[in-house]
């Protein structure tokens, strides 16, 4: 066939174009959080953040061991080595009151990210 390479060709504009204005539309309306972790407690224990909307945590490491920042329900796990930082992206949630912990202090170390 001969038109079918110029079909294919336009499928991929479209997606990229499509995938673009994703990606604009998330920067935009991302909300970020500033988070610390001190021994072994987060600080502050409860965050909060508008439904809907992309999340992103920035997440200080203030002890000198690395710490695993896990939420089963938001679907995130992230290693943030000792006295570092790290950026936790979270996609758009609807509302309601998710768990979140480290996981190597999985009993002490527990947070929350209320969405409204
Ligand atoms: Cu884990």
């Amino acid at each position: 066939m001969s038109f079918s390479p110029l079909l294919s060709k336009l499928t991929l504009c479209a997606a990229i174009a499509l995938v673009s204005a994703t990606g604009t539309a998330q920067a935009q309306s991302a909300t970020e959080i500033q988070l610390s972790y001190k021994d072994k407690k987060f600080d502050p224990a409860e965050i909060s953040a508008p439904a809907n909307a992309p999340i992103v945590i920035k997440l200080k490491n203030l002890d000198s061991k690395a710490m695993e920042f896990e939420s089963k329900t938001l679907k995130v796990e992230k290693v943030v080595a000792g006295s570092s930082d790290a950026t936790i992206n979270v996609r758009a949630q609807k509302p309601g009151r998710y768990e979140f912990f480290d996981e190597y202090n999985e009993k002490v170390a527990r947070g929350a990210l209320v969405v409204k």
